[in-house]
């Protein structure tokens, strides 16, 4: 059968800041497609679609770079990856920016609305799991094709903690993170292995303790606070910006990857209406699958706990967007 002519896929960046910019260079470096950065500060889209693009023959990735602050240049895009808004300082949380970047969510998805209804659009902007609720009101796209990012980030804090401790590669380490993308997270130990061999068994067998992992699991939760206060200007950029290309290349090379991420429940859980860090599978019609995994009466009560947080938080933007 005669092949039609391959047209690359098109990111769209919204936020060309930290995280946006990283992004940038990696989804050249993995040669996922045509990247367009977009901001509301004339210059960085631009300046850093350039910079990038310049490294390209360096590299040896072949794809279009482009900055704009203009909602059309983002018409088209299979991907929508979205970091806009404001980052932590030192001594705010992530709740505090709430107010500011509620606003942020609302104008970004009336963009995605009129230019890219058909995209997969993951969400990054903070705090995430009601961001993530606002930026789907906001563009009206499928509940499957809005998705947060938060949990790959927060498992993948967990694994490099727990490769350091067991001294072994991280390659060989997976991990799962539950809940909300907060202080009430939930590290699943039990869940976690290296090379299939359950976490609860390698302290059994002696490679660690239950002291040091119940300290991994709570350095996890304070990831990233821990970046913020050494950062003292922003937050944490790299690792967010690699977790959520991860999230793109599963949806965009259809690889069905099984990934923790902020989806939309409907039921699943005992949870119906909110979206919530749980393992989900991304294919190339975005989150295909909520996969609901048997949780003890201790990992479920964590778990409630963190669902409590995010309603929370969803009650206080509700407020915020009735105001
Ligand atoms: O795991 C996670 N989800 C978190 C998310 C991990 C780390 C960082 N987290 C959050 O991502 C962070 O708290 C922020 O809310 C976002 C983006 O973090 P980043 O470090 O990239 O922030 P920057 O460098 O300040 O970039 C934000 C850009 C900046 O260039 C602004 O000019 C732009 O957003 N911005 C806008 N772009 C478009 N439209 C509007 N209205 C707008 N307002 C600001």
């Amino acid at each position: 059968m005669a092949r039609g002519k391959i047209v690359r896929n098109k990111i769209a960046l919204v936020g060309a800041g930290n995280i946006g910019g990283t992004l940038a260079l990696l989804a050249g470096l993995k040669e996922l497609g045509d990247v367009v950065l977009f901001d509301v500060v004339d210059g960085v889209p631009q300046g850093k679609a350039l910079d990038i693009a310049q490294a390209s023959p360096v590299e040896g990735f072949d794809a279009s770079f482009s900055g704009a602050s203009d909602y059309s240049a983002i018409a088209g895009a299979d991907v929508v990856i979205v970091t806009a808004g404001v980052a932590r300082k030192p001594g705010m949380s992530r709740d505090d920016l709430i107010g500011i970047n509620t606003k942020v969510m609302n104008q970004v998805g009336a963009g995605i609305k009129e230019h890219c209804p058909n995209a997969f659009v993951i969400c990054i902007t903070n705090p995430l799991d009601a961001m993530v609720w606002v930026l789907r009101e906001a563009c009206g796209l499928p509940h499957n094709r809005v998705v947060g990012m938060a949990g790959v980030l927060d498992s993948a804090r967990f694994r490099y903690f727990l490769a350091e401790e067991f001294n072994v590669s991280v390659e060989d380490v997976t991990a799962f993170v539950l809940g909300g993308h907060g202080d009430t997270m939930v590290p699943l130990v039990r869940y976690s292995a290296v090379a299939g061999i359950p976490v609860p068994d390698l302290i059994r067998m002696g490679w660690s303790t239950q002291e040091k992992i119940d300290q991994i699991v709570q350095r996890t939760r304070d990831g990233g606070a821990e970046i913020v206060g050494l950062l003292k200007t922003g937050s944490a950029f790299y690792a967010p910006a690699s977790s959520a290309i991860q999230m793109a290349e599963s949806y965009l090379k259809d690889k069905r990857r099984l990934l923790p991420c902020a989806a939309w429940l409907s039921g699943q859980y005992g949870i119906d209406g909110l979206y919530v860090g749980v393992p989900v599978i991304i294919g190339g019609d975005g989150v295909e699958k909520v996969v609901e995994i048997a949780l003890t009466a201790e990992e479920k009560a964590m778990f409630d706990k963190s669902v409590g947080a995010v309603k929370g938080l969803i009650e206080v933007t509700r407020g915020l967007m009735q105001g």
